[in-house]
């Protein structure tokens, strides 16, 4: 059957007489009915990744893809005149996640399936996920997001389990998505719910009541945790997920001949960051109730289970009151305090206890001491791990300890996202990356080639007009595709130092006012979503937004300088702004970003990177050396001193450069108090003068002057600053997420017999 046939018998009628809508139901089905064929036993060990978030983006093209269907999908559509992306556009966005951890574990499952490893996801089925961000009148505004519609990709089943909340008997629901390998094997997402959640409770914005448990059990990820019963009901989340979870994982080991004495025979659990650690001590307690003895429960999870840690925040580390959890799981209680006495006897280092000497509940503690494995996410975030943050951890066990520097998918993040660059990777070098990843660097032949490094120009320039088309149509802005693009995506953070980019276009503004022009017009284009409690968050929102209509009130800045805040970033957004990125900006405080993944993203598809010494881009830097980067600002080293010292004294810096000195008042100028609000502004301004815990003021200096380099490379060499990109694209192999799952599976899992 030709494809065309195929789809018209899923239809029911010609092609060209269907709405999108009733293609997209089509292709759904298709791609379901082929992902189902790809299903494979499973033989020994086979992993189970157990996380709160899985960010996994739109999945018709991808799984089009992977399932090698794109193609011909495509051009029989064609032939009908319907248009593939049109389609697409149908397709609402899973919100799943907040962000880096989140799409870490989508790109880890497309991995998994993609190496023909057995490995699925236990998460929770959010009903509205992350909230969606509208930005009218100058501020971030919290709406629910109805990603959820009767056909969706996540299939309902009849698997239920009870799960013990506060005492009362809940039924967890499991609901399956296939997640497709490409060339690969089928794996599946295990999403969990309750059928009682109200989504009518919802009034306000995202404003619920959050006592009604069956009600909003699954409404949102991560509510708001400011008041005491939305932090209840974070571990009531939590619970319902390991607690289901792992009586799945129970069940399908003993279908498979498991006898629980040797479950890490048959299982590998994953706990992503502390959100599943209650894991640990609901398997105790569920193995107890198969018979198996507490010391002997003990050991069978520490085989099983390993953790990776994705902050070195102390306020991300999660502590719960004793008494929540005696409230919320009064059934895990006496389990952890066992495990809490077992530790006693390890060490006397109180500062490695479970339970602190205030009555909270270390969640990454009981990880460490109760795993094989604990994990940093990027060679200088492990480090750090090992001296600092955990490092009495690490002396007591020293082999638990390892690194994994995080990846991406090269399949979502430059085949989907970016197929003209893709096209002519393969011309050059042959389709071998899709899968091999390392092929890439086959491209640094070209590195003096110049109708290639033209070529790549182009197909930059091409992306930026669509994105320019794409910007019009949804938020109706105008840009000028003939500027350089610097885009700071991410979620918004002080430790990631957006403020600092506001800090440098504040200062630009004062020099184009005062003549001094920039070699190249400059957009700097901005996503991110705050949390809704997070007030200095929001207020560098409001500063950007105001700025932004400020210069565009200015007939002469202008011409030189835009700032774009493109409205609820996710990852459909990050499809459109990565493959069009010239500058991508980095700068976290060093130290404080884990890893970053966007920094990945932005290499592979073409940019550049001005970033500071943290995270991954450490890695990145070495890997295409430190010409073809743009590194600024303190070392690691130094923040860390600093931050023992407890010597930074913002104010020192504010009245010893007059540069920052402008920028920083010009916040509360009448200028900006005209368009934004003073309150909101002058809170802003306060914080960078009298505290700025996030160091941003002694690495402005540094950062203005390498950016202006940036500038000035991109404008007065384009054919170099094309090769620097050729050759970060070909270094960006060590970053694809199969490079990652291939060394945990190696290092920790061990999956298949
Ligand atoms: C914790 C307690 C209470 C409420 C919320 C949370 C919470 C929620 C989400 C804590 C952390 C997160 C998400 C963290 C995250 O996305 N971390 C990022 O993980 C990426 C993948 O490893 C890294 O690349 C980033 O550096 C890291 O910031």
């Amino acid at each position: 059957m030709t494809m065309t046939e195929t789809l018209v018998k899923l239809t029911g009628k010609p092609l060209a007489a269907c709405s999108n809508e009733e293609l997209y139901l089509a292709l759904l089905k298709l791609v379901n009915e082929k992902s189902a064929q790809q299903i494979r036993p499973v033989e020994g060990r086979k992993l189970y990744y157990i996380s709160a978030e899985f960010l996994i983006g739109k999945l018709l093209s991808n799984n089009l893809i992977n399932l090698g269907l794109y193609d011909e999908v495509r051009s029989a559509l064609l032939a009908a005149g319907k248009n593939l992306a049109d389609i697409e556009e149908v397709e609402p966005e899973p919100s799943l996640g907040n962000g880096g951890l989140g799409r870490l574990a989508a790109c880890f499952l497309d991995s998994l399936a993609t190496l023909n490893l057995p490995g699925d996801g236990i998460g929770l089925r959010y009903h509205f996920g992350l909230f969606h961000q509208s930005l009218a009148d100058g501020v971030q505004k919290e709406l629910p997001d109805p990603w959820l519609t009767d056909h969706s990709w996540a299939e309902k089943t009849d698997f239920t389990y009870p799960v013990i909340l506060g005492g009362k008997t809940y039924t967890a629901r499991l609901y399956k998505l296939a997640v497709t390998g490409y060339e690969g094997r089928t794996n599946t997402l295990n999403l969990f719910d309750i059928d009682t959640v109200d989504e009518s409770i919802v009034h306000d914005g995202i404003a619920f009541d959050k006592t009604a448990i069956d009600k909003n059990l699954t409404l949102f990820l991560y509510p708001d945790d400011s008041d005491e019963a939305g932090r209840q009901l974070r571990i009531y989340q939590q619970y319902l997920m390991v607690s289901a979870g792992a009586q799945l994982i129970l069940a399908e080991c003993a279908a498979r001949g498991c006898n629980y004495h040797n479950l890490a025979d048959y299982a590998a659990i994953q706990i992503n960051d502390t959100h599943p650690s209650m894991v640990i001590p609901e398997l105790i307690r569920l193995l107890g109730e198969k018979g198996i003895e507490f010391d002997e429960a003990v050991e069978i999870v520490t085989k099983t289970c390993a953790y990776t840690n994705h902050t070195i925040l102390a306020e991300a580390l999660e502590k719960w009151p004793r008494a929540y959890l005696e409230a919320a799981v009064p059934q895990l209680m006496p389990i952890i305090e066992k495990l809490d006495a077992v530790v006693a006897k390890r060490t006397e280092d109180k500062s490695l206890a479970i339970i602190d000497k205030d009555g909270k509940v270390h969640m990454a503690h009981m990880d460490i001491h109760f795993t094989h494995s604990t994990n940093g996410v990027a060679a200088l975030h492990t480090q750090i791990l090992k001296d600092s943050e955990l490092h009495g951890f690490y002396e007591l066990y020293p082999e638990k300890f390892n690194n994994k520097t995080n990846g991406i998918t090269f399949r979502r993040w430059l085949i989907k996202c970016n197929p003209l660059l893709t096209s002519q990777i393969e011309n050059l070098i042959g389709t071998g990356f899709h899968k091999d990843a390392a092929e890439l660097t086959k491209l640094l032949a070209y590195e003096n080639d110049t109708p290639v490094l033209e070529r790549l120009a182009a197909i930059k320039k091409q992306n930026k007009r669509e994105l320019c088309r794409w910007l019009k149509q949804e938020q109706g802005i105008t840009v000028n595709p003939g500027a350089m693009f610097d885009i700071q995506s991410k979620r918004l953070h002080e430790y990631k130092r957006q403020q600092l980019n506001l800090l440098y276009l504040i200062h630009q503004y004062f020099e184009i006012k005062a003549g001094h022009l920039p070699p190249v017009p400059l957009v700097s284009i901005f996503g991110a979503k705050a949390a809704p409690a997070y007030t200095i968050a929001k207020d560098i929102i409001h500063a950007l937004l105001t700025l932004s209509k400020v210069i565009a009130a200015d007939p002469v800045v202008s011409q030189w300088l835009q700032i774009v805040f493109v409205e609820n970033y996710n990852v459909t957004a990050a499809e459109k702004m990565i493959p069009a990125c010239d500058l991508s900006e980095q700068i976290s405080l060093a130290s404080k970003e884990a890893s970053g993944t966007g920094n990945m993203k932005f290499m592979l598809n073409g940019a550049l990177t001005l970033g500071t010494m943290d995270g991954a881009n450490v890695e990145i830097s070495q890997q295409v050396g430190s010409d073809n980067i743009y590194i600024f600002g303190q070392t690691s080293d130094q923040v860390i001193r600093r931050y023992a010292a407890g010597d930074y004294k913002a104010s020192e810096w504010y009245e010893g450069d007059p540069n920052l000195h402008r920028a920083i008042d010009f916040l509360t100028s009448p200028e900006m108090s005209q368009v934004g609000s003073f309150e909101l502004l002058s809170r802003l301004q306060k914080e960078l003068k009298g505290k700025d815990w996030f160091q941003t003021l002694p690495d402005f200096n540094a950062y203005v002057v390498r950016k202006g380099q940036a500038l000035a490379d991109y404008a007065i060499d384009p054919l170099d600053w094309s090769r620097r990109c050729l050759v970060n694209i070909a270094n960006a192999g060590l970053f694809s997420s199969d490079r990652t799952i291939a060394e945990y599976n190696q290092d920790i899992w061990h999956l298949g017999k």
